[in-house]
């Protein structure tokens, strides 16, 4: 078969709609602020869940973490020397709002973030705010958490007062982080906060609850702040891509349909076509009457909802780590498919993730397909490490290098070069996860994603950048990567402006 990976395509990336191509770098709150209990910040379901035993990693927590509520110089300056164009974090919900809900503005907290935004801004990287990456406050898991459906509207409240205060600086936004983990790892096999252990049902009625959350914040902003702040808006979904673990055996090809379709397809479906898809629809059905329940355990949205939810989005904010390998069976879960991972591929830090650049370029393609060509925004995509560290981080510089390539072969070549190896799939920008070392969540400090390493046992918790960073921070000065005939870090710019 005619391959292209070997060629390290340069696309110099034309002008769209909205500025010039976007080279991110990525981090959330609960992961490297620290700060747990400062200036009236309430406690979130990962205070609570990190403080009890044996949950986390090495019983780890994130009450200093990376330190970032202390470190906004620092930080901007990591960012300054990545020459990134935005930077990706997210706001932590209690220390805005101790208590979850408007009554009481922790003044202090919202500060943090306005001190972060003008130094971003100072330094010319835009702001990408993710206005929940999973520190929901407790106080409203006390009260039922995602399942419980008055979660809608307190999102929404947060929501609001968030575009109120910093929206008129910020042009970026993400509502919820990956729906998906959310969904299945914290209320399904109970591996993150909240930690409960209730697969089958309890994710599916939490997924509903977040896609309408999203979905009342997009259209808040669409209704009430967009024609004045003029920023965009969307929901991020992760999702591995998946390939017949036998491509010759259409068991495995339908098993490969059906992990994608319940991943992806799970949040995309009903945000980009209306509603659940109907694979997920029809076997979800089947399969809970067949265990003896009345109705489905996916839940149904009237047709007032799926209008309501149907194309609450400004691009696809789109996270993507891996590829798996699929084959059917009977038990274990709903969508009967089991995954494993191809022996050749290189492993990272994190078990789940094996290194496998070419279904990147596949997964952008069936977005392409499946979901009308909208512009999307990668919004996370990395490589973990663990063990000694190494500053020579060689590993991840391989992912990089290879995930970001088959990106580029995703993307509108200028002046149509090579087009016709190319794929049109509308890519907007793309984002490092992470900008450095930070709480891996249940597996604590011992994986690690960052660009930066940070020194968990230095109390000044310093960032020191990794060889990643030099790789990463060429191929941003380049938009594309350099000139094989030139020097390492000279680019192929050749392409007159305007042009
Ligand atoms: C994402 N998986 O989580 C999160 O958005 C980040 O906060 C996190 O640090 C990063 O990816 C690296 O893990 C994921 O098991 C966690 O497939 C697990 C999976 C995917 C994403």
């Amino acid at each position: 078969m005619f391959s292209l990976d070997h060629l390290c395509v340069y696309v110099l990336i034309t002008a769209y709609d909205f500025d010039d191509f976007i080279w991110s770098t990525a981090t959330a709150s609960y992961q490297i602020e620290g700060g747990w209990r400062a200036d009236g910040k309430g406690l979130s379901i990962w205070d609570k869940f990190a403080h009890t035993p044996l949950r986390v990693f090495n019983d780890d927590n994130g009450d200093i973490a990376c330190n970032s509520y202390n470190k906004v110089d620092e930080d901007v300056a990591i960012l300054k020397q990545l020459k990134v164009t935005h930077y990706r974090f997210s706001i932590s919900w209690p220390r805005v709002l101790p208590d979850g809900t408007t009554k009481h503005i922790n003044e202090a907290g919202l500060n943090y973030y306005h001190r972060l935004v003008d130094a971003l801004l100072a330094a010319n990287i835009q702001p990408h705010i993710t206005l929940y990456h999973w520190d929901l406050p407790q106080v409203l898991q006390d009260i039922g958490g995602w399942e419980n459906e008055t979660i809608i509207v307190k999102f929404k409240d947060y929501a609001d007062l968030i575009f109120s205060r910093l929206g008129n600086k910020v042009k970026f936004w993400i509502t919820i982080n990956e729906p998906y983990n959310i969904a299945n790892v914290g209320h399904g096999y109970g591996a993150a906060a909240p930690g409960i252990f209730r697969p089958g049902t309890l994710p599916y009625i939490v997924g509903h609850n977040l896609l309408k959350a999203h979905a009342e914040a997009w259209h808040l902003y669409n209704d009430t702040y967009r024609a004045k702040q003029k920023g965009i808006i969307s929901i991020t979904i992760n999702s591995d891509w998946s390939e017949p673990r036998n491509p010759n055996k259409q068991e495995d090809i339908d098993a490969a349909r059906r992990v994608v379709q319940f991943y992806i397809g799970w949040f995309a479906h009903p945000v980009f076509n209306g509603d659940y898809s109907n694979m997920m629809k029809t076997i979800i059905q089947e399969r809970s009457l067949a265990a003896g329940l009345l109705k489905s355990r996916l839940p149904e949205f009237t047709p007032e909802e799926i209008k309501r939810v149907q194309g609450t989005y400004d691009y696809f904010g789109f996270n993507h780590y891996t590829t798996v390998l699929a084959f059917p069976v009977k038990y274990g879960n709903l969508q009967g498919a089991g995954t494993i991972a191809d022996r050749t591929w290189l492993d990272s830090g994190s078990s789940w993730l094996k290194v496998s650049p070419f279904g990147f370029r596949r997964i952008l393609n069936f977005i392409k397909a499946e979901y009308g060509n909208p512009p999307i925004i990668i919004t996370e995509n990395g490589m973990s490490e663990r063990g000694p560290t190494d500053l020579n981080d060689i590993h991840r510089s391989y992912y990089y290098e290879k995930y970001i390539n088959q990106v580029l072969k995703g993307i509108k070549p200028q002046l149509n070069l090579e087009s016709y190896l190319l794929d049109n799939v509308d890519i907007r920008g793309y984002t490092a996860w992470s900008l450095m070392d930070n709480l891996e969540w249940a597996t604590g400090f011992s994986e690690r994603f960052g660009l930066f390493y940070v020194n968990h046992s230095d109390p000044k918790l310093p960032r020191v950048a990794k060889t990643s960073v030099t790789l990463y921070s060429t191929i941003i000065n380049c938009n594309g990567f350099p000139d094989p005939a030139l020097g390492p870090h000279e680019c192929l710019n050749t392409v007159p402006e305007g042009t």
